[in-house]
C-alpha cells in the first residue's frame, strides 16, 4: 500500500472533504505495516474498497415552521461498510453537517463498531437542520419529513440509526414513530429509543460511562486511578454528563464544562446536582453554559475553550477537531497525564502527534467512545430477543466490552519501549476484523 498515492487519488476524487480525508489518512497511516504483511489484503483491493462508502443517500427535507414559513434542509445517510453486520451509527442534526463530516463519522464508525465485539457495520447520517431555538412541534415536523425519505433505507437487519449531536430521545421518538407508521412494523430500527418502546437501560449514560471505564483501564497501566485527579471536560450534552457522573463516582474532580458560548471553571468540582444541571441547561435548547456560573458561583470564560485550565485528565466531549495543536501543547506544559477523545476525532492530527510524541496516555474516539454504540448493540440484542435486561446487566456488559477494547489496543498498539499507542492499536484491531470479513466474503 502506498499511503501517499491513496491520499492523492482520494483528494482528487473528493476535493475539499477535509474531515473525511483526515480520518482516512489517520487510519491508513497506522495500518500500513499490517496491510503490507498480509498480501491477501492488497490482492483483494481491501483499502480501495474500504475507503469508499457502499452507498450514500442525499435528499431534500422540506418542513414548515410554527409561523407557516417553509424551510428546506439537506438530509443524508452514508452506508459505509456492512462486512460484519447491519450498518449502524448515529444521526447528527447540526448546521455544520455536510457530506465530508458524515463520511468521516461513518468511516470511523466501521472500526469503532468492529472494536465493540458486536456484529455491526458502519454508517452515519444527519442533516444541516439546527434544533436550537426550535419548538417541539417544529422538531417533530422536521423529523417526520426526514423519515419520509430515510425509511426506505433503514431496517432492523439492514441499517439501524441512533442519536448523535442534536439528536436525543425526543428526535429518535419522532423518527421512530414515522418509521413505524410507514413500515407498519414495530422492530428495533433505531437505538436510543424510549424505555417503554424498546429502549435499553444505560443507553443514555453509555458513551460517557464507557469512556470513563476505558480511561480507568488506561490509568491502571500506570498503576494509577481517577482518585484525586482533576478532570477537564468540554461540552455539556448527554456524553459530557455521563462522563462527569462516572468520573466523579470514581473519585475524580470535574472542573470544567463548555458550550458554544465559552467554558465554566468550577474549582469546587462539578458534582451531584451540578452534573444534573447540565441536562436542565441542555433542555432549555439555547446551547449556552453561562447560566451555570451564576447559579453555582463559578467562573465563566466567554468564547474560550477549557484546555487552558491545568488538569490531570482532559476529555473532549463536544465535537470533531475541538482540541488543536496549541491546546495540546498547553495541556502537555500543564502536565496532563491522560487525554481521551470522547467526541469523535476530537483532536486535530497536530494535537494527537503532540500527545503521542510526549508519551501521554492518549485514547482515540474509536476506542474511548465506543461504549455508546456498544450499548446500542445491546439494545438491538434485547429487541431481537424481545426482552429487557436490568441496568446492572447492561452496565456489566458495557464494562466488559470496554475492557475488551482496551485489551485489543494494548495487543496491537504496544511498541518496543512499552508505550501503548492506542490510535494504532484501535485502528489495527478494528481493521483486521473488517478486512478479514471482506476477504472471506469476496470482491463484491
Ligand atoms: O458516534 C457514535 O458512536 C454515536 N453517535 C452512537 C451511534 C449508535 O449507533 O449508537
Amino acid at each position: 500500500m502506498n499511503v501517499e498515492k491513496i491520499m492523492n487519488d482520494l483528494e482528487k476524487k473528493h476535493p475539499g472533504e477535509v474531515e473525511y480525508l483526515q480520518s482516512v489518512k489517520e487510519v491508513i497511516e497506522t495500518i500500513e505495516d499490517v496491510y503490507n504483511e498480509n498480501p491477501q489484503f492488497e490482492a483483494n483491493g481491501i483499502i480501495e474498497r474500504l475507503i469508499e462508502p457502499d452507498r450514500i443517500l442525499t435528499f431534500k427535507v422540506p418542513w414548515t415552521d410554527d409561523q407557516g414559513k417553509v424551510h428546506v434542509n439537506l438530509g443524508y445517510r452514508v452506508q459505509f461498510n456492512g462486512a460484519i453486520g447491519p450498518y449502524k451509527g448515529g444521526i447528527r442534526f447540526h448546521p455544520s453537517v455536510n457530506l465530508s463530516i458524515l463520511k468521516f463519522l461513518g468511516f470511523e464508525q466501521i472500526f469503532k463498531n468492529a472494536l465493540t465485539t458486536l456484529p455491526m457495520g458502519g454508517g452515519k447520517g444527519g442533516s444541516d437542520f439546527n434544533t436550537r431555538g426550535r419548538s417541539d412541534r417544529e422538531i417533530m415536523r422536521f423529523c417526520q419529513s426526514f423519515m419520509l425519505e430515510l425509511w426506505h433505507m433503514v431496517g432492523s437487519e439492514t441499517d439501524v440509526p441512533a442519536g448523535d449531536i442534536g439528536v436525543s430521545g425526543k428526535e429518535i421518538g419522532y423518527m421512530y414513530g414515522t418509521y413505524k407508521k410507514l413500515a407498519q412494523e414495530h422492530t428495533g430500527v433505531f437505538t436510543g429509543k424510549g424505555r417503554t418502546w424498546g429502549g435499553s437501560l444505560i443507553r443514555p449514560e453509555a458513551t460517557g460511562f464507557g469512556a470513563i471505564y476505558f480511561a480507568k483501564e488506561m490509568l491502571a497501566t500506570k498503576g494509577d486511578s481517577f482518585k484525586g485527579k482533576t478532570v477537564s471536560i468540554s461540552g455539556f450534552g448527554n456524553v459530557a454528563w455521563g462522563a462527569a457522573k462516572k468520573a466523579t463516582e470514581f473519585g475524580g474532580k470535574v472542573i470544567t464544562i463548555s458550550g458554544p458560548d465559552g467554558y465554566i471553571y468550577d474549582k469546587n468540582g462539578i458534582s451531584g446536582e451540578k452534573i444534573d444541571y447540565m441536562l436542565e441547561l441542555r433542555a432549555t435548547n439555547n446551547d449556552v453554559v453561562e447560566p451555570y456560573a451564576k447559579k453555582f458561583g463559578a467562573e465563566f470564560h466567554a468564547g474560550k475553550k477549557p484546555w487552558e485550565v491545568k488538569c490531570n485528565i482532559a476529555l473532549p466531549c463536544a465535537t470533531q477537531n475541538e482540541l488543536n495543536g496549541d491546546d495540546a501543547k498547553q495541556l502537555v506544559a500543564n502536565k496532563v497525564m491522560l487525554v481521551g477523545e470522547v467526541s469523535n476525532m476530537g483532536c486535530t492530527p497536530e494535537a494527537v502527534e503532540t500527545f503521542i510524541g510526549n508519551k501521554i496516555l492518549f485514547g482515540p474516539g474509536k476506542a474511548v467512545n465506543a461504549g455508546g454504540v456498544a450499548t446500542s448493540g445491546l439494545e438491538m440484542t434485547q429487541n431481537a430477543m424481545k426482552i429487557s435486561w436490568v441496568a446492572e446487566e447492561v452496565d456489566e456488559k458495557l464494562h466488559q466490552i470496554m475492557s475488551a477494547i482496551h485489551e485489543a489496543c494494548v495487543k496491537h498498539g504496544t511498541d518496543e519501549t512499552g508505550y501503548i499507542n492506542y490510535v494504532k492499536g484501535a485502528n489495527i484491531a478494528g481493521f483486521l476484523k473488517v478486512a478479514t470479513a471482506m476477504v472471506e466474503q469476496g470482491v463484491i
